[in-house]
């Protein structure tokens, strides 16, 4: 009997699958539904960490069980490589980012390779591959004919430590969501997308959707759509003007306060506007004005404690009072919400209050109206209207650096932007030496001075092509598409292709995409879908938030602690089959927690017992106990890897090697053949060994049908209950758990330490606790 050596079984087995190429799935197999198992696809980073074992080696046992239960299951993989820590990377290492890139991607690939995971590498896609990204590109274009894509100035946040401009989504409290430098505001023009065109159904499809909560939620709040009005407020006293002349538009969602409106706040942004149209501000409220520009909008709204603004000196005639009111710039009204501008109730907006309190203002308790009658009114007197506004902005996707896709434009002196017609594409990323970015602004394509010129697709003239790169986000929109048809040179991916596959019926991943990536790609779907050219307009029907694997110290997992896990140093002593099964017992897959040391041990204990059970000589006949302990191990993992309970599934195992280890018996030849498939999508490389050596096998274990368990053994698994008679215990009887009341009461009665019980008595009545007890009363 030689001892479980995990590493010369994985190896073997790992070298064998891809030979055979196992895991190729094919588009269509007669008889089997189509089942793509979809996780996030990973960044090219250098290495794989154990975050990535927890990613992709426990949603494997789900998708292998999937595929033993009949599906014709896909669980891809790819790498979406363009981006900013690459090119940093880079950077530092004095190579070029497409060197470090395809590097980190041949030695992860073969990292994947150690997981012993059934992903189809066939189909596996790569962002940067220019077949792909003449598709990213292809699909800006078509957005951009709809005006979906478009060029505008905006405000926009800058990372100064990165010299590029980050979304919304990628600053987190203030900070570089990358780097973690401060963000700061610059005024620039950028490319965007157009997603608040979408901002209403990207909150009502949410609605269908098997999502957590928490990541429906997010997005809910992120998108922030509000029903109010917008009530115009008439102007008066600006030197030079008519009084009633100009007006302001404010937005409010609470029309129903407009009586208790003191003043009127316009924003730092607004009041500019004023100006650059010839209002004569005052020094202050110029000073104030520049002031606020070195805020960032968050500091601004959250600056609740510490209010500041300048009256501007002009007054704002109420609507329906006639009473006038001051009107004031402060920075806690943004220029880019709403109408920039609001009415003060500080009665009722605790914000509103603070700044009556700060500036002394008047605090009116106005009672409230009717809404809809204030709106009536309004409306009676073209002083307002009703409107939804979001807080959704349009995705800034410009990137100012050189590692990512080249956005297909051409600048034409006489004809503007000009789209690169589709039979240029790709418009290939050039080879850069220096692609260091610059600080002013310039992407560093501008320096690739060949590449930057080249004829107007339109007019023919000398012409400059865009010089600033995608944000990588747009990469990963819609590359769960590119799966199911990666080499096509034709179209993205053909229609028929697609059917078979999508929409994505599971998508696990990282709750750091709620608002991100989950949010892109649900844009991109719906515009896609609007265009035509896919069939579906949510793309993840079922989504799973995995949880965090802690350090040891159930802190996150950080070089500068010490407590980081290296998969490849456990996988080393352990096996790639025991790290696997420890990470699915370690936490509830949703939830995630600290790895335990002594943990892997255990597992690994149970998998050398496992594998000692299937090298003794099989039992001649099977021990009643142990088979019923295998058919309910079968019918509870079946029931738990379906939840993703992965961790009740491993101590499903623990449980039946318990009971065999208590009956004193191996199992026999039916058994084992049992037992290695139940063991397959957890422990591959171990149940295929066995189902090979000891089950006497030459084709795969992976290429078998789930186990089915026997329902009538469990059934005839009977509990002992007692029967009282007048409070006293009389007897026990011996029943099925789901025993109907009336059997219960049945064999109560006719139980022998009942019956003399009863001797001379009348029965009054029967309490049935089912499961627990029968309590017979009688006088
Ligand atoms: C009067 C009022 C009275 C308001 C009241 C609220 C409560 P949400 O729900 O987030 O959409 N507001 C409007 N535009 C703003 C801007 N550009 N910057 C800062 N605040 C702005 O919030 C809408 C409310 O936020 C609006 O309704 C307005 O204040 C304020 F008891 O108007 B309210
Ligand atoms: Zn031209």
């Amino acid at each position: 009997m030689t001892s479980y050596q995990p590493n010369d079984i994985e190896k073997k087995w790992q070298k064998v699958w891809a030979e055979t190429e196992a895991y190729t799935t094919p588009d269509y197999v007669e008889g089997r539904a189509n089942k793509m198992v979809l996780v996030e696809f990973p960044y090219p980073s250098g290495n794989l960490h154990i975050g990535h074992w927890y990613a992709f080696a426990l949603p494997d046992m789900y998708a292998r069980y999937w595929r033993m239960k009949g599906f014709n299951v896909l669980y891809p993989m790819g790498f979406d490589a363009f981006g900013l820590p690459a090119e940093n990377a880079a950077l530092q290492r004095d190579i070029h980012p497409g060197e470090w890139t395809k590097q980190n991607i041949a030695y992860m690939t073969n990292q994947l390779h150690s997981m012993g995971a059934m992903f189809d590498f066939s189909r596996a896609v790569s962002t940067i591959d220019p077949e792909y990204y003449r598709w990213t590109q292809w699909m800006f274009l078509r957005m951009y004919e709809k005006g979906l894509a478009y060029r505008a100035k905006t405000t926009v946040n800058w990372c100064p430590k990165d010299q590029t401009v980050l979304a919304n989504e990628q600053v987190v409290d203030g900070h570089c969501e990358r780097c973690g430098t401060t963000v700061q505001q610059r005024s620039l023009e950028q490319w965007m997308m157009k997603t608040t065109a979408y901002a209403d159904r990207l909150i009502s499809g949410l609605e269908g959707l098997d999502w957590p909560n928490t990541a429906r939620t997010a997005q809910e709040h992120w998108i922030g759509k509000s029903e109010g009005a917008i009530i115009t407020f008439p102007l008066s006293g600006i030197p030079g003007q008519e009084d009633g002349k100009h007006s302001v538009d404010v937005f409010t969602t609470r029309p129903d306060t407009l009586f208790g409106a003191t003043f009127l706040v316009v924003s730092p942004e607004l009041a500019q506007k004023w100006i650059d149209v010839g209002w004569q501000a005052s020094d202050a409220v110029r000073a104030y004005i520049t002031e606020s520009r070195s805020k960032r909008e968050l500091e601004r709204l959250e600056g609740a404690k510490e209010k500041t603004g300048v009256a501007l000196g002009i007054f704002a005639t109420h609507p329906l009072s006639g009473e006038s009111i001051p009107v004031w710039v402060a920075d806690y009204v943004l220029g880019n919400y709403g109408t920039g501008a609001i009415m003060a109730v500080p009665a009722h907006d605790e914000r509103d209050r603070a700044f009556a309190l700060a500036f002394d203002l008047p605090i009116s308790d106005a009672p409230l109206r009717d809404a809809q009658e204030v709106i009536d009114q309004l409306i009676a007197k073209s002083a307002g209207h009703v409107k939804t506004t979001f807080k959704l902005r349009d995705w800034v996707l410009s990137r100012q650096r050189y590692w990512g896709v080249p956005i297909p434009i051409v600048h034409c002196a006489t004809c503007g932007y000009v789209p690169v017609s589709d039979d240029q594409l790709p418009v290939e990323l050039p080879p850069l030496r220096d692609f260091k970015p610059a600080d002013d602004g310039r992407s560093p394509l501008a320096k690739a001075t060949e590449w930057l010129s080249v004829p107007c697709p339109k007019c023919g003239a000398g012409a400059q092509r865009e010089t600033d790169t995608m944000d990588t986000f747009v990469d990963s929109s819609w590359y769960y598409l590119r799966y199911t048809d990666p080499h096509n040179t034709q179209e993205f991916a053909s229609k028929e292709k697609m059917a078979q596959w999508l929409p994505v019926p599971i998508y696990l991943g990282g709750s750091d995409h709620n608002t991100m990536h989950l949010l892109y790609s649900r844009f991109f779907a719906k515009v896609l879908y609007d265009l035509g050219y896919i069939a579906f307009e949510e793309p993840f029907l079922k989504r799973v938030n995995r949880g965090w694997v802690l350090g040891p110290d159930g802190q996150k997992m950080s070089k500068s602690r010490g407590n980081v896990i290296d998969p490849d140093k456990e996988v080393a002593q352990y096996g790639a089959d025991t790290v696997r099964m420890y990470l699915a017992f370690m936490a509830p897959y949703e939830q995630g927690g600290p790895w335990d040391s002594r943990g892997i041990v255990g597992v690994h204990r149970l998998l050398s017992r496992i594998w000692t059970l299937f090298s003794q000589e099989p039992a001649g006949e099977a021990s009643p106990d142990v088979e019923r302990a295998l058919h309910e191990a079968t019918r509870n993992v079946s029931r738990d890897v379906e939840l993703l309970s992965l961790n009740t599934c491993v101590s499903e195992f623990m449980k039946f090697m318990n009971v065999v280890d208590g009956a004193k018996t191996t199992l026999t030849v039916a058994q084992r053949e049992h037992f290695a498939r139940l063991l397959a999508p957890f422990a591959p490389h171990l149940a295929e060994e066995v189902w090979h050596g000891a089950c006497g096998h030459s084709e795969s274990v992976h290429q078998e049908s789930w186990p089915a368990f026997d329902a009538s053994l469990l059934d005839s698994q009977l509990i002992t209950i007692p029967v009282q008679v007048n409070g006293k215990v009389r007897a026990t009887i011996e029943v099925a758990p789901d025993a109907s009341e009336e059997a219960l009461k049945a064999l109560a009665l006719a139980a022998d330490g009942v019956v003399r019980a009863l001797d001379g008595l009348a029965v009054q009545k029967i309490i049935v606790v089912p499961k627990r007890m029968v309590s017979i009363v009688a006088r």
